[in-house]
């Protein structure tokens, strides 16, 4: 399709749509007019693309989560399709600008953060490397909360992401399910001297999925992502009658937990995980069953990957739809189970780690509660003779009328992995150590990867077209080609152009930071930037507390030769979560401080950003310089802004955690600011339980002035939460180490000043990140879990046999 041809259709959709012409529409009538171009053009290929997995019976993997972070699809559908740069011109004629009808798309927020946007990764790279594997979680009709400051203080707002509707979901009426709570179930024998489960009283709800094309790298596999939303079964209405009580139903799907570390051990939540997992599960049945292939064959056509313990019930509920419903004996069942099941962590935090309540998971899903209970039985009986009954005791499913669903992960599927070299070495040799002693040949680490397209080709076309002019286009379809950069460390013309695109890119942000926050900021200083959900673990506070130092020592002596910068912070702290209201609190209290301090003339800003979410960490990392990771180590499984930022020039200054240890050895030393305790060190201190934060205050005076400032008045208008700051640091003794790490982490921001003042030697710092950004491709990564654990593969390598040119889409 050329130009031309786009801007006749255009007009005419248009036309058909609005019965008017491009001059009197307006952005969202735009946006619609061009969505609906969209689907209507990968529909063919999405149906296609089903049709071929089901003749060829393709082995597919079905992605249970309770989030997905998608944020905007529209660029990233055009760009998939190979359109971008063809409607980005088309609409130039037309005096239309895309990034107008891009701004138009709400965010889908469906997550919370790493763990949901992840999954969206996923999605992107699974349809692009033609694997295939669909998406399955919740249709939440509120996405995750606006973050609004006011009086510095976070409010939180519904997103009410639905209201203009949704243009690339599509309702699937016909494949609804009915799913049931509560109720009691006993167990009747049956003629066949079979037992079988009687339900009594209880009641069900209509599960009504929503498709969303998950559209591929111009190869024209279109994978689904489906969507469950809960509604009153028809032959149920009469039980609903007031407001009240169809309320009550509707609840179910109505809003994500805005929680991403502790599990609050709601009744919703556990009623929403069953839904997503039963619907889920109920629908690929029936798809399988319509292959007419042997039961006892469906781990050779089906995988389903269980992404944190959120659809952990996905082991308990399809033992019951074998058991119960298709016959199977339980011994085959179990096998089945194991084998089609796996699981990924993606936290060490023991808050995070969730345990329901017998007498709740009783109330709420009885049927899956029995079964667990005889999986906890036989896994006690078939262990305890070869592993002795403690190990077993701790490993158990049920244990102090507690669920574990960790365990019941674990037990009940072929592989745990961990989402980073360190994180998953964690988990075997400490957190899930007795499961590795049980189970060593199911651990396994699969490091995180992230969209490559979206976080290089949409966020930052600027550097894009350099790339393309320095070493040619093929990293934009296997984004290993970046190491080709490498070549070019001492090459001037591209350190330099590089270096113009970075400074466009801050320019660009530095008038959106004008526009939305008043503050004026300089391109010529250091971006430096902190982009993640607010949690003392990330330690966002320590980041505070490095500009607080730095902030004294020029308010002692303005003269002082440092490098200007602009601290950016985005971050959104769980509503409930107090402690970390607090920080963001004093974080803007401390802006509003330095920001109007005439003294410091400028050396230091501080911006932090309302509402952080997908589309506007795209417009924050392209204009980043220094990406901050610097969570204690052993916390932070892997990151994944790190890549991001790393992708885009930026330098990392990070603590050896995470996926941090990778980036280090690949960039190597010299490439990177490395401070802080190791994960050893931190360990370490658990055990001979010898840190003492009080002493490092009394003996350090850069950090008694600092920790002084939060409860002596220097910062106004903090009186409670500065108070709250101070007592966890010294009262509560600094359960995240930000003292013990303070010093090293002020020598790695000194090497960051004198590193960028050294503009070429910055530069290469800058492109040998760049380079070796490729290999944190999503790509790589979900061929390495397709490979390992889901034993999937695309159905034919693309451009041979579908018959239409590689990527082009036909009107
Ligand atoms: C029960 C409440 C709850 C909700 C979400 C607990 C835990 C979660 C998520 C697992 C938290 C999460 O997003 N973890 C992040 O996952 C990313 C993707 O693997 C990692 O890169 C981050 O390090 C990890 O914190």
């Amino acid at each position: 399709m050329n130009k031309k041809e786009f801007k006749a259709i255009f007009k005419k959709r248009l036309a058909e749509k609005y019965a008017m012409e491009v001059e009197d529409a307006t952005a969202t009538e735009l946006y619609q007019t061009l969505g609906s171009i969209i689907t209507d053009s990968y529909s063919p290929d999405w149906y296609q693309t089903w049709q071929d997995y089901r003749k060829q019976k393709q082995k597919q993997v079905y992605y249970f989560s309770i989030e997905f972070l998608p944020g905007q699809m529209l660029k990233s559908n055009l760009l998939n399709m190979g359109w971008l740069d063809i409607v980005e011109d088309a609409l130039a004629d037309m005096n239309i600008d895309l990034a107008d009808l891009a701004a138009v798309e709400p965010d889908m927020a469906l997550g919370n953060g790493g763990l949901g946007r992840l999954a969206s990764c996923f999605m992107d790279s699974i349809a692009s490397r033609g694997l295939p594997g669909n998406g399955n979680g919740i249709r939440y009709q509120y996405g995750l909360f606006k973050q609004k400051f006011v009086d510095g203080y976070q409010v939180e707002l519904p997103d009410e992401w639905l209201n203009q509707g949704n243009l690339w979901e599509v309702r699937k009426e016909s494949k609804a399910v009915n799913v049931h709570f509560g109720g009691h179930v006993w167990m009747k024998k049956m003629l066949d001297g079979n037992l079988k489960p009687v339900y009594e009283g209880g009641s069900k709800v209509r599960a009504v999925p929503y498709d969303t094309g998950m559209v591929g790298y111009q190869n024209q596999t279109v994978n689904t992502m489906r969507l469950w939303s809960v509604e009153i079964p028809e032959e149920e209405e009469d039980r609903y009658r007031s407001v009240e009580e169809r309320r009550a139903v509707e609840d179910l799907t109505s809003v994500l937990y805005p929680d991403d570390s502790n599990e609050e051990g709601r009744n919703l939540r556990l009623r929403q995980e069953y839904f997503f997992v039963s619907a889920g599960l109920q629908s690929i049945l029936r798809h399988y069953l319509q292959l007419h292939e042997p039961i006892d064959k469906i781990n050779q056509y089906v995988a389903i990957h269980i992404n944190d313990t959120h659809p952990a019930m996905c082991v308990a509920e399809f033992m019951r739809l074998l058991v119960d419903e298709q016959n199977v004996p339980w011994e085959k069942a179990w096998d089945l189970t194991i084998k089609v099941m796996s699981y990924t962590n993606h936290t060490i935090m023991a808050e995070a780690l969730e345990k329901w309540s017998v007498g709740m998971m009783k109330a709420v899903c009885p049927r899956i509660y029995q079964i667990i209970e005889e999986i906890d039985r036989r896994f006690v009986v078939e262990t305890s003779w070869v592993h002795g009954e403690e190990l077993v005791s701790r490993t158990r499913i049920i244990q102090n009328d507690q669920v574990h669903m960790a365990h019941l992960a674990i037990i009940g599927s072929h592989s745990t992995n961990g989402v980073a070299k360190l994180h998953s070495d964690l988990l075997k040799s400490v957190v899930l150590h007795d499961f590795y002693i049980l189970y060593p040949d199911r651990f396994n680490n699969k490091t995180n990867g992230i969209a490559q397209r979206r976080w290089s080709q949409i966020a930052n076309p600027n550097m894009s077209r350099v790339l393309d002019k320095t070493i040619g286009t093929s990293w934009r379809q296997n984004s290993n080609d970046l190491r080709l950069l490498l070549n070019y460390q001492d090459d001037d013309t591209a350190l330099d152009a590089l270096a113009v695109a970075k400074r466009e890119n801050k320019i660009e942000f530095a008038n959106y930071i004008k526009e939305t926050t008043g503050i004026t900021v300089s391109p010529d200083a250091i971006f430096d930037v902190q982009i993640k959900r607010l949690h003392a673990y990330k330690r966002q506070l320590l980041n505070l507390m490095h500009i607080l130092n730095m902030y004294f020592d020029l308010k002692n002596d303005p003269t002082l030769e440092i490098p200007a910068r602009v601290f950016i912070f985005g971050a959104k702290a769980a509503p409930s979560y107090h402690y970390a209201k607090a920080i963001i609190k004093v974080i803007n209290e401390v802006a509003k401080l330095i920001n109007n301090d005439p003294a410091i003339n400028d050396k230091i800003k501080i911006v932090f950003l309302e509402n952080y979410k997908v589309s506007l960490a795209e417009k924050i990392i392209p204009a980043a310089d220094v990406s901050e990771q610097i969570s204690l180590a052993s916390k932070e499984a892997s990151g994944t802004s790190n890549m991001k930022l790393m992708l885009n020039g930026a330098v990392t200054i990070a603590t050896l955690d995470g996926a941090n240890v990778e980036i280090r050895n690949f960039v190597g030393d010299d490439n990177i600011a490395i401070f802080g305790l190791t994960e050893e060190e931190v360990y370490r201190y658990y055990q001979d339980n010898s840190y003492n934060a009080g002493d490092i205050y009394n003996q350090n005076e850069k950090i008694h002035r600092v920790v002084n400032a939060f409860v002596d008045g220097t910062i106004p208008n903090i009186l409670f939460e500065g108070q709250e700051i101070y007592d966890s640091l010294i009262k509560y003794n600094d359960e995240y180490f930000v003292l013990r790490d303070f010093d090293s982490y002020l020598a790695a921001q000194k090497t960051i000043e004198v590193a960028y003042l050294d503009t070429r030697r910055w530069r290469q710092v800058s492109l040998q990140n760049i380079a070796n950004a490729g290999s944190f491709s999503a790509d790589d990564t979900v061929q390495k879990y397709a490979d390992d654990i889901w034993q999937i593969e695309p159905l034919f390598s693309h451009n041979d046999e579908r018959g239409t040119t590689h990527g082009q889409y036909l009107l």
